[in-house]
């Protein structure tokens, strides 16, 4: 990005927020996303709570992916989907739980309070919607083996929904994730005490900008290395655009990291920032301790401030900050644009091609970019986050770079269930 251009953002966004609230949009903003959010929860209740569990459709979708938090919660968010897509009852398994072998249950509510049983007169394997018909519980792989793959995945929206979640939301594919993790993460009365506890012990208020350093297993591997540098410039920033609407008595930045060093490092190189994590958190992400459920515990403190900061810097490569994400934007009516990546964009695991419209022309500069002509499709690879980003031209078969600001999103809309008697339920009077 140009000086000038950085300067252009600077000066612009606070205007922008000021324009959102103009003539009580803010409040129609607030209410609509609540009204949005209510329906959806209800609809998911709804769904999760069928009259006779014995003669419930469902879907058995398990916990336990070899992976982390943050993906296994992505699982189940896709199973999750998938359920509602489909019109089964979710029935989580998670007993020996890498994390906590008690289960899902030992953090967070069950994901119904009357259907967890998953026996059925038939059972079989995911073989496609139109196939299981009359397979009253189906068993769901995980993503990376899903054949045939539904419609029913991210980055899709429900064609219902979508004229009020693209009049509300800057990005309605994330906030429709967001329900659903929003449902999941309902905390057990313990962890929700435990919340309050540590955020009065730690003295986490606003302003806050949250930054979370994914180190360990991910570096050099997964993703490259950032010195913690990197991530100050854009704090730096923020604040500097926070400053401009709220008094900030003292930059605070709330640290998740994975790296316990990294705590004191960022203290001893900016001591005018007061920075507000709890060193042993990052010392039970790592590798020797990470399957427990003190460093589940941990993780889930994490994720839980960091999206209740007022802007993340992360590397969207890390999905305990995509998590932190996406549960902001149900803390907000819009939050999509509350972060700074320094490598991905953001994207589910197992998504769907994410494509662009190319909305202006791009004449080649050089034998690195692609032509655009308006109306051309886009698979996006990446943003490089210097004006241009990576993709491949669907039209043309060729891949390379172009400007980012000649696409828009091709948001995908989906025919999901409607659950109109989940609705009479919400509105009573518009039976
Ligand atoms: N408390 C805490 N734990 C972390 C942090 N970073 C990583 N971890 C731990 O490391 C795990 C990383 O696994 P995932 O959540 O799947 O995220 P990832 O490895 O970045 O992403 P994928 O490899 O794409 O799955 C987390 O779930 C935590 O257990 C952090 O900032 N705070
Ligand atoms: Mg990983």
């Amino acid at each position: 990005m140009t000086e000038n251009n950085q300067r252009l953002k600077v000066l612009t966004r606070p205007y922008l927020y000021y324009l959102s609230q103009a003539d009580g949009v803010g409040e129609w903003r607030m209410k609509e996303a609540k009204d949005l959010s209510d329906l959806v929860q209800n609809r998911i209740t709804y769904l999760q709570n069928p009259p006779d569990c014995s003669k419930a459709r469902k879907l058995v979708c398990n916990i336990n992916k070899g992976c982390g938090y943050g993906c296994q919660l992505h699982h189940v968010v896709y199973c999750f989907m998938i359920a509602y897509g489909t019109e089964r009852t979710l029935i989580l398994e998670s007993h020996n739980w890498r994390y906590a072998p008690g289960g899902w249950e030992t953090v967070f509510l069950p994901v119904s309070n009357t259907c967890t049983d998953r026996s059925g007169a038939t059972t079989g394997h995911w073989s496609g919607e139109a196939h299981d018909k009359d397979v009253q519980v189906v068993e769901l792989p995980i993503v990376d083996s899903l054949h045939p793959r539904p419609p029913y995945l991210p980055l899709a929206i429900p064609e219902d929904l979508a004229p009020r979640l693209h009049r509300l939301h800057g990005d309605p594919s994330v906030w429709w994730v967001s329900q659903f993790v929003k449902y999941l993460v309902r905390p057990q009365t313990w962890l929700e005490n435990e919340i309050q506890q540590t955020t009065a012990k730690l003295g986490f208020k606003h302003p806050i900008i949250g930054v979370h350093v994914r180190r360990t297993d991910k570096v050099g591997t997964e993703a490259a290395f950032h010195p913690i540098e990197e991530y100050m410039l854009h704090v730096e920033e923020q604040f500097k655009i926070l400053a401009r609407r709220v008094h900030i008595d003292k930059k605070r930045v709330y640290l998740a990291t994975d790296d316990p060093s990294l705590l004191q490092e960022a203290k001893t190189k900016y001591p005018d920032y007061e920075f507000i994590s709890d060193n042993s958190i990052s010392w039970s992400a790592g590798l020797h301790n990470r399957y427990t459920e003190n460093s589940l515990r941990g993780v889930i403190l994490d994720i839980h401030f960091l999206s209740q900061t007022d802007f993340l810097v992360c590397t969207f490569s890390s999905q305990v900050c995509r998590v932190a994400y996406e549960i902001m934007q149900t803390l907000h009516p819009d939050a999509s644009s509350y972060f700074y990546s320094l490598d991905d964009i953001y994207y589910f695991g197992g998504q769907n091609a994410h494509n662009q419209i190319a909305i202006y022309p791009h004449q080649p500069r050089d034998s690195e970019d692609i032509p655009l002509e308006p109306g051309d499709v886009i698979g996006v690879a990446g943003n490089h986050w210097d004006g241009y980003s990576k993709g491949i031209n669907r039209k043309l078969g060729r891949t390379g770079l172009y400007p980012s600001y000649k696409v828009k999103e091709k948001i995908e809309t989906v025919k999901y269930p409607t659950y109109p008697e989940a609705d009479k339920l919400l509105n009573p009077q518009k039976k």
